[in-house]
């Protein structure tokens, strides 16, 4: 019996879909005592250290807590889990008391690279555990976080992991077992740790040793565009510069969890969601995309994104829903991150007009609760050609090397709202910095001049956005051939590439991308 302590944030549900398919069976936590009667003890962390101990506090969790882990009983902590077993993090001014088992603090990140950390990296084991039995030393997992531990006492480290620098990314002391990469959404080998975790009766180190794992992965993401069609299904479909109709008709490649059971099979990083009617639906009447996360966790062990409609919303008596409560409903379900499109413009323009961060939007507010990394801005941008660099007024002008039909050398990316229905009068650059600065964690760049042609990702875009923000961003739109892949990884900074159409015409296989990319020797996941 594995006790889960879940403390109301981020999604737990993968957790306990990966528990319950190895056969072990969840209890969860629903009051103190129940912490103390545990065999085994798993805390799935993510989101704000500091709403989480606050409530860790609230729920007077703090000293069974402790009185359990200082009698080295089994527990696993992940991501928030494990920097919660420390002193104390630069995330959480409240000064709430931390479990303090560790000596040492959590830290953010000091390095130019991306962040928050976002991707497929390597570990250095240093101990030889019994969690780490049977998985290849060559393995990745999967890390989201802005902030890492930075334990006093190097004896307590089990694993590090490099981005710029090498830092902690697990520990265990006894039976006692941190990581800050998320098992549960690291594909077969997450779960090989889980299983040892349930399975094992002693997790206590054999010895130290030193074995070096590999560095960060480019990630490849595979996109389903979701809608319900004219017949009523909910299919994937795929458009042309966003025009999903052919001959009349919505176009269907298939149904969302077994493309997305085939996607995790054949090895995608991570698998995004777009409801792209979700503008003029509202997601928590929306049941069948709920379902369709629910469904797809249960057997996909890779990070999940769901985007569309993620806005606040009053309905027809009058009830009010906030964008929080939205997300909130898709974390439970089993999503890991949420990707907001066109109430991102909106947010930035008032942001923008005004200078002022006003806290309620729905940026701040998820990614206050949820974390950073949480919140992904999916921007739909189309290209306007200008004579000159005046004509744009003052949005951010690229001279282009293909120049416009009446041989213009400059241009703009407009930004669009309702699936590029309407356009607005920012540039995605301003709107990827705006975002940023209000807690987005990560951009989605898509092109609706580029999308569904298979000509290859809109470089100029992709840098430009690129240069603007510090935070990752995953470029979209165009993907025809693994080359391009390749070309946006070479000629670009870009953390991810994303794409759909080749992926659902069975066009190009994402094996034969990442051989490809790693024939090139860019750093891909096996
Ligand atoms: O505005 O918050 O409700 O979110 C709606 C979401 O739906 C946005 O993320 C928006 O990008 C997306 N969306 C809306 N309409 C469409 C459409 O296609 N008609 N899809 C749409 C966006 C772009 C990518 C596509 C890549 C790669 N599709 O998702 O997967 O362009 O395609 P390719 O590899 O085939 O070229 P909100």
């Amino acid at each position: 019996m594995i006790t889960l302590l879940d403390y109301g944030a981020g999604n737990v549900r993968s957790v306990v879909n990966a528990i319950e398919k190895l056969g072990g069976r969840i209890r969860p936590v629903t009051r103190a005592a129940d912490i103390l009667d545990a065999q085994k003890l798993l805390f799935p962390g993510v989101g704000n250290y500091q709403s989480m101990i606050r409530i860790l506090n609230e729920k007077n969790y703090i000293r069974p807590l402790r009185e359990y882990l200082e009698a080295d009983q089994p527990f696993f902590g992940i991501c928030l889990g494990m920097q919660a077993l420390f002193e104390g993090s630069e995330e959480d001014f409240s000064g709430h008391e931390s479990l303090g088992l560790f000596k040492g603090r959590v830290r953010h990140f000091n390095t130019r690279k991306a962040v928050p950390h976002i991707g497929w990296n390597g570990v250095n084991l240093k101990k030889d555990s019994p969690v780490f039995d049977t998985v290849d030393p060559e393995t990745k997992f999967y890390f989201v976080h802005s902030y890492h531990i930075v334990p006093e006492d190097p004896d307590v480290i089990l694993t590090t992991t490099c981005y710029d620098y090498d830092f902690a990314s697990s520990v265990q002391k006894g039976n006692v077992i941190g990581t800050q990469f998320h098992p549960e959404k690291s594909g077969d080998a997450g779960i090989r740790l889980l299983e040892n975790f349930i399975h094992q009766t002693d997790l206590r180190p054999r010895k130290a040793v030193d074995i070096k794992g590999r560095g960060l992965s480019k990630r490849i993401i595979a996109c389903l565009d979701v809608r319900t069609n004219d017949q009523g299904d909910l299919v994937v479909t795929k458009g042309d510069q966003y025009d999903v109709r052919e001959k009349g008709d919505v176009r269907n490649l298939g149904k969302p969890v077994a493309l997305a059971r085939r996607y995790y099979d054949e090895g995608a990083d991570e698998i995004t969601f777009l409801n792209i009617t979700g503008f003029r639906d509202f997601p928590l009447k929306d049941l069948p995309m709920i379902k369709v996360l629910e469904e797809t966790s249960r057997n996909v062990f890779v990070p999940l994104t769901i985007g569309g409609g993620i806005r606040d919303y009053t309905d027809s008596n009058q009830v009010s829903y906030s964008a929080l409560d939205v997300a909130a409903q898709y974390f439970r379900s089993g999503a890991d991150k949420i990707s907001i499109g066109s109430d991102a413009v909106f947010i930035a323009m008032d942001y923008l007009k005004t200078g002022k961060k006003t806290g309620t939007s729905a940026i701040e507010q998820i990614s206050r609760v949820y974390g950073v990394q949480a919140v992904v801005i999916s921007i739909d941008p189309r290209r306007v050609y200008v004579a000159s660099p005046d004509a744009a007024k003052g949005h951010h002008v690229i001279k282009t090397q293909f120049p416009g039909p009446d041989n213009e050398e400059y241009c703009w990316y407009q930004c669009t709202v309702q699936g590029g229905r309407k356009t607005m009068d920012l540039c995605a650059v301003t709107l990827a910095r705006a975002c940023q600065e209000l807690g987005a964690g990560e951009i989605l760049l898509n092109c609706i001049d580029k999308d569904g042609t298979n000509s290859g990702f809109d470089i100029e875009l992709i840098q430009a956005v690129k240069n603007a923000v510090s935070i990752p961003v995953i470029a979209s739109s165009g993907a025809g051939c693994e080359d391009h892949f390749t070309e946006v990884f070479q000629k670009t900074d870009v953390e991810a590439a994303l794409a759909a159409g080749i992926f659902h015409r069975k066009e190009v296989s994402i094996a034969r991308v990442k051989r490809c990319l790693a024939g090139e020797k860019i750093e891909v996941r096996a």
